[in-house]
């Protein structure tokens, strides 16, 4: 299994749930900006949107995964056991991707256009309102004491909406909202989000040694 991420993205999501799970896919890292990737592949080729995560389920890369929450989903529907998401086909899987939906369309994707500096002073100003008050939601849902997002121990919309902390490239501050501002603390501290830095680290700072010898 192959996992393509890219440097503090949403790539991040995988591999904490890989890490929960005890998986260790081989990580390949896309340069967003560059495009090339630490292991020659052309990355267009494999998702000719060009982003990640992208999970390769197999060699001849005919499975291939994209969409943080269908990868990170299928991963915690594999094992069952490890108790990372509900079962298919219950309430209370519905109401956890209605959760999951929420990160990605009301947090995750609204930081982009303010990330890449593409919006008026009046789109900045809506689209900011809208992700706080999104955060806002989860910082209510955490008042009643839990750990994480919907119970005591990390789940995979932790590992989503952790990996999407992206305020300090967005200008989103949230350090008002003292749950979610706990809640990423006890997130920092995990091992495996721990690991997922680690090992992010690693491929990014091989591949831009390569690319800075011009090798890729
Ligand atoms: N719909 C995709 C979007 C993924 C996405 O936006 N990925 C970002 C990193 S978080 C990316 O790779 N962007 C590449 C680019 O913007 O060129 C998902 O939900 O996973």
């Amino acid at each position: 299994m192959k996992l393509y991420i890219a440097d503090k993205t949403c790539s991040e999501a995988v591999q904490i749930i890989a890490n929960e799970l005890g998986i260790e896919p081989e990580l390949v890292h896309f340069d967003v900006f560059g495009k090339s990737t630490s292991n020659g592949d052309d990355f267009a080729e494999l998702n000719p949107m060009q982003y990640v995560p992208l999970l390769v389920l197999n060699e001849d890369h005919k499975e291939l995964l994209s969409e943080t929450i269908v990868v990170t989903s299928y991963l915690a529907d594999q094992y069952p056991e490890a108790g990372l998401i509900p079962p298919h086909g219950t309430l209370a899987r519905v109401k956890y991707d209605q959760l999951l939906v929420f990160i990605a369309t009301e947090i995750a994707q609204k930081h982009i256009p303010l990330m890449r500096k593409l919006m008026t002073e009046a789109g900045i100003a809506w689209t900011s309102n809208r992700i706080v008050a999104a955060y806002r939601i989860l910082d209510d849902r955490l008042s009643d004491g839990r750990r994480f997002l919907t119970g005591d121990t990390l789940t995979v919309a932790d590992a989503y909406l952790w990996a999407t902390f992206w305020g300090d490239r967005s200008g989103i501050d949230v350090s008002h909202l003292a749950n979610v501002t706990a809640w990423k603390a006890r997130m920092d501290a995990h091992p495996s989000v721990m690991k997922a830095l680690r090992d992010e680290a690693e491929v990014v700072t091989a591949h831009r040694a390569l690319i800075a010898e011009q090798r890729v």
